[in-house]
């Protein structure tokens, strides 16, 4: 097992990237999992797609247990929102690629998710929580997608403009 670099903006070009299924759960795809797991762990974080590493593969790990509690990997591959609720919910969200945001995002609190597990079966789970907010955050970034494009424009502009110019100071 070992720790990925985790990608952070302003690499747009990675973090929009649109992530491809995978043909089969072999095992460079659990051992990617794993890899995942640990870096997600040691962020720590509660969820991380595989474009986060900067693989462009329709795979994610979450795990919402908290300090203390047993580990709870949850390992998903090739996501499809297959339900989303009427009902709307708000959370503060926040991703480990736009470190030290946070910022409150409406999403369906309900959703029900078909997708592959570790074993390689379809299985379709109801999340509602947390956990709702977290596959749909994780399955927004195998599209491309990140929790900015959720609030307006002015402060997501703000958000990656702030990030461009800290790289470009870093840089000189
Ligand atoms: O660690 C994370 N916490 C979090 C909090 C609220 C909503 C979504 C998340 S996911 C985030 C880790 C991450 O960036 N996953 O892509
Ligand atoms: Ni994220």
């Amino acid at each position: 097992m070992s720790l990925l670099p985790i990608i952070t903006l302003p690499d747009e070009k990675t973090l929009r990237e649109v992530s491809k299924p995978v043909a089969t759960i072999d095992s460079h795809v659990k051992a990617l999992w794993d890899d995942m797991l640990e870096t997600m762990y040691r962020a720590p974080g509660i969820g991380l797609a595989a474009i986060q590493v900067g693989v462009p593969q329709r795979l994610l790990v979450i795990d919402l247990a908290k300090d203390g509690e047993p580990k709870a990997p949850l390992f998903v591959a090739n996501p499809e929102i297959t339900w989303a609720s009427e009902q709307q919910s708000d959370y503060e969200e926040g991703c480990l690629s736009i470190p030290d945001y946070y910022e409150m995002v409406t999403r369906p609190a309900e959703i029900k998710v078909r997708y592959l597990n570790r074993q390689g079966e379809p299985n379709e789970m109801h999340a509602t929580g947390l956990m709702a907010t977290c596959l749909q955050h994780e399955i927004d970034h195998l599209n491309g997608v990140l929790f900015i494009d959720h609030i307006s424009r002015l402060k997501r502009e703000r958000v990656i403009k702030k990030f461009q110019k800290a790289h470009k100071l870093g840089k000189l």
